[in-house]
């Protein structure tokens, strides 16, 4: 049964003209693209998106960085795709994350770290409600 999962091209790899090399990345991993925006939060909505972080010390530093520039948020399908997209990502922290993946190839720092997945079912579908609702 496919699945769905939330990921963001952040204003770091936008800048660096990395959106066709991790879009193509993204159909060889055998996601479909299912909605696709390009689009520079504000930092209210960057804020809104990170809730969940907003008790952590990089919070203002992570939505003054997502409100710096365009970025491109996907809903991917696949079966597996939220485990499968965290896994092609590679760890948070791009000098932790396994070769050939995706922080570890484009990524800059932990904070400018390339891209976005979900983690879970529930903040799947948060997230993918944030962007594309009705
Ligand atoms: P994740 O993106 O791998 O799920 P989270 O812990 O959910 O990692 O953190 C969300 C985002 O916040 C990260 O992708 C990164 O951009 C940023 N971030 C996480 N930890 C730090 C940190 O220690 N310093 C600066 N930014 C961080
Ligand atoms: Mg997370």
């Amino acid at each position: 049964m496919n699945e769905q999962t939330l990921a963001i091209i952040k204003p770091d790899a936008v800048k660096k003209n990395l959106i066709g090399k991790i879009i193509q990345r993204i159909e060889e991993e055998g996601f479909t693209i299912t909605a696709m925006k390009l689009l520079h939060l504000t930092k209210e909505e960057a804020q809104g998106f990170y809730v969940v972080h907003k008790e952590r010390p990089f919070y203002d530093g992570l939505t003054d960085f997502m409100s710096s520039g365009r970025i491109v948020a996907m809903t991917l399908e696949r079966e597996r795709a939220i485990s499968t997209w965290r896994k092609v990502m590679g760890a948070t922290d791009p000098a932790k994350a396994e070769p050939g993946t995706i922080r570890r190839l484009f990524g800059f720092s932990v904070e400018r770290n390339a891209t976005h997945g979900s983690d879970a079912p529930d903040t799947a579908a948060w997230e993918i409600d944030y962007f594309f609702k009705e």
